[in-house]
């Protein structure tokens, strides 16, 4: 039996698996969550993530406005189900204006670490790269220096520092919707500086695992086990109708995480539910956050649907670790 290493959450948001589940995760029965009008502004609310807070949970969100801007918003909840979502954007605070200008904010990430809560986002500076604030109450964030030279996306967090420094997964992009995309993690003394690079994985060759055989990203801040950093991530196929996200999952190494000790070749989840093949981006299922309890391996994962709504869905830190190790490429 694998362990999750870190705090027990009691009142994880949970319901028991289906008699017959194919692949590890299944939906919550009353999915989606969050419909796309989830604050009053919204045309679409995706992409998000959530954490434990004081006795409920907070989260950011990712709300496209109805003139289709994209920014980050606090939310709270006591469930994890029900959420209130905030109306206006989240306020960013920093020194310098060149940082701290506005020009769009997408796809978060949460978090916790010494205390504080760091947010990761794509951030728009002549091209997407990686924004970082952090805050301690969910409505002041403090935001730091952007991370990389654009451009990238999709910057993940290690939970804590590894061989005394921070680690970040991220994933180089183009200013487009990128045909390309492997996984490296870089390393930073202050969350300031951020470099020593190295390459993780890449998209599939050929046919050995054609889901993810155009690009891959990480998804939820990964999930410390005795066996590895557990990995949650989405893998993308051009098809002739368009691109197709899907969610996979590797083991990394504890100390050199960009080494991976095992990787699906089979998806975990992917867009079969219609809330998820019909949408503003049909076809997409895309992770940002887990809830986690080490007391029982029980982890919940938040992911955007279509890039219109919210779903849940659940699964044990068990079931994903023997479906990797099965068929692992
Ligand atoms: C990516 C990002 C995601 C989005 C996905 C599918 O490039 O923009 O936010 O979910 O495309 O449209």
């Amino acid at each position: 039996m694998a362990k999750i290493i870190g705090s027990a959450l009691p009142n994880i948001p949970w319901q028991e698996p289906p008699a017959n589940t194919r692949t590890p995760f299944w939906r919550y029965d009353a999915n989606p969550i969050i419909g796309r009008d989830g604050n009053a502004h919204s045309n679409s609310v995706f992409n998000s993530a959530v954490v434990p807070f004081k006795d409920g949970f907070a989260g950011v969100f990712r709300c496209d406005s109805l003139s289709i801007s994209m920014d980050i918003f606090a939310g709270f909840s006591k469930d994890g189900l029900h959420w209130d979502i905030e109306d206006t954007p989240i306020h960013l605070v920093g020194d310098d204006p060149e940082v701290t200008t506005r020009e769009y904010r997408y796809d978060p990430r949460v978090c916790y670490m010494d205390g504080k809560y760091y947010v990761t986002w794509c951030n728009g500076y002549h091209g997407p790269t990686i924004g970082i604030a952090w805050t301690d109450d969910f409505k002041t964030f403090h935001q730091m220096e952007n991370a990389f030279l654009p451009y990238n996306r999709n910057g993940v967090l290690f939970p804590r520092k590894i061989q005394g420094r921070y680690m970040m997964m991220s994933r180089p992009s183009d200013t487009g919707h990128t045909p390309f995309g492997d996984i490296f993690v870089s390393q930073s003394e202050d969350m300031v500086y951020w470099g020593r690079h190295r390459f993780m994985m890449g998209a599939a060759k050929g046919d050995e695992s054609a889901w993810q055989s155009m690009k891959i990203g990480p998804g939820p801040i990964p999930i410390e086990t005795d066996e590895g950093w557990l990995l949650i991530y989405h893998g993308v196929i051009n098809t002739c109708n368009g691109y197709v996200y899907r969610i996979g999952a590797a083991l990394l190494d504890i100390d050199e995480p960009w080494k991976v000790k095992y990787r699906g070749k089979d998806y975990l989840l992917a867009p079969h539910e219609l809330y998820e093949c019909v949408g503003d981006v049909p076809n997409v299922t895309f992770p940002c956050a887990t809830l986690t309890d080490a007391a029982t391996g029980r982890i919940a994962m938040y992911y955007g649907c279509a890039d219109t709504v919210t779903g849940l869905a659940f699964t044990t830190v068990d079931r994903v670790l023997d479906y990797i190790k099965k068929n692992s490429f």
